[in-house]
């Protein structure tokens, strides 16, 4: 029997608090059990809808894990567990909390702005403020080049496997890395996980920067992997934004985050690709541009870039699969409906381009995207993804942000996104 829409907000608020280890959440039971940075500020946002102060914890425990560089790590390994590889002694940061080396999509300023707007909480949000500024200057002196936004390991994008990321793993030596053991495939299908080729690359990436102290100028200028994420060139455009804005509503000076947001935007034509007509990925080390568009472009969406060739060929992508945004164009070679990152559909990367599109007032777009990602949760469960075409659920089950993003947006009891 199917669920009621008020029945699945029920449980996507169950699976909220059963995610919950006490201050944080893990993403899923078994194949995540730790806290990871853009899951948690998906999980503040679905928590907002029933829970503020729980929302603002959330965000707390996130940032207290941030380095004195302003980086906040991607994984923060509160407890000991071994059903993750690597774990903190593989990435050996030396970190209190333990953490891994690298970040992730900065989306806290945009999702903190949307959890103050529905919890009008000021005080908490002044409180993080300092610590989402650190975090841009960060980005903005260890991951911009020139303005264009890198990440130095595909687990760094959040969009791990993602074709995007093809051209920089093929000159990744992985000559050093010897034997280990996955846990994630003891958790779910194989088939739907990243290949062994991209594990022995994943670790490669991962053994450099522990080799090296995890000294950033080093990783930025000698590392293994240095590619162009446009998806990270627009979450910064529109966080740095939302920063700005954030900064007038306390009485702080907003022109930092905005000459921040400025400078990333006006980078853009570096990453034009002439080709696909539309941003793309693109090798710092070589010059060399992803093969395929992917939801990476599309977030243009979310900062509100417009542009008439890359919209007709995201319009296209979408109208090539039952539900959209699929991660990867279906009409490329390595379109892989289920397996994650090159091709499903992620609810959480829709819940993002929905608040660019509603920021833009593009409502019917926005009420597609909502419609068929509801239909996926309604007809599959709360899973981690979905296969574009046919709408079968992928990866873990009863998982955090798939939850949060349909109590903050996707139910239709949960008001504009
Ligand atoms: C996935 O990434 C982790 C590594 O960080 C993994 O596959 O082991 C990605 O989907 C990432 O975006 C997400 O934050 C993480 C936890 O849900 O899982």
């Amino acid at each position: 029997m199917t669920m009621t829409d008020d029945a699945l907000d029920a449980d996507a608020r169950a699976i909220l608090t059963g995610n919950d280890k006490g201050g944080y959440t893990i993403p899923t039971e078994g194949l995540y059990p730790f806290q990871w940075n853009w899951d948690s500020a998906f999980a503040a946002w679905g928590f907002s809808t029933f829970d503020a102060d729980r929302a603002w914890t959330e965000l707390d425990t996130l940032f207290s894990a941030q380095w004195d560089t302003g980086m906040v790590p991607h994984i923060i390994f509160h407890k000991e567990d071994d059903g993750y590889f690597p774990g903190p002694d593989v990435w050996g940061t030396g970190t209190t909390p333990a953490s891994s080396g690298i970040s992730q999509p900065p989306v806290t300023a945009i999702l903190a702005r949307l959890i103050h707007e529905r919890t009008g909480d000021t005080e908490r949000l002044r409180a993080l403020y300092p610590h989402m500024l650190a975090f841009h200057r960060w980005w903005r002196d260890w991951r911009c080049v020139n303005g264009v936004a890198c990440v130095t390991h595909p687990w760094e994008s959040g969009r791990d496997n993602c074709p995007d990321w093809d051209p920089g793993m093929a000159n990744v030596d992985t000559s050093g890395v010897g034997d280990y053991q996955r846990r994630d495939t003891g958790h779910v299908d194989a088939s739907m996980r990243p290949g062994k080729e991209d594990y022995d690359r994943y670790l490669a990436i991962v053994y450099y920067g522990r080799e090296h102290g995890w000294d950033q100028a080093k990783i930025l200028h000698e590392g293994p992997f240095l590619m162009a994420d446009p998806a990270i060139q627009f979450i910064l455009i529109r966080a740095n934004r939302d920063l700005a804005a954030i900064a007038e509503l306390l009485g702080e000076d907003p022109s930092e985050p905005r000459a921040m947001a400025d400078e990333i935007e006006a980078a853009l034509p570096e990453i034009w690709n002439e080709e696909l007509q539309a941003y793309c990925a693109r090798d710092m080390k070589t010059g060399e541009f992803a093969k395929a568009i992917s939801s990476g472009a599309a977030l243009g969406l979310l900062a509100g870039v417009e542009n008439a060739a890359m919209e007709q060929k995201l319009g296209a992508m979408w109208d090539r699969v039952t539900y959209g945004i699929p991660s990867n164009d279906p009409a490329a070679d390595s379109f892989d409906p289920r397996r994650y990152w090159r091709g499903p559909t992620w609810p959480v990367v829709n819940a993002l381009i929905a608040v660019g599109l509603s920021s833009a007032g593009r409502t019917t777009e926005e009420a597609r995207l909502r419609r068929e990602t509801a239909e996926l949760i309604r007809n599959g469960g709360f899973f981690e993804y979905f296969d574009p075409i046919d709408g079968t659920a992928c990866g873990g089950d009863r998982f955090t942000w798939t939850a949060a993003i349909w109590l903050a947006w996707a139910s239709p009891n949960a008001g504009e996104a």
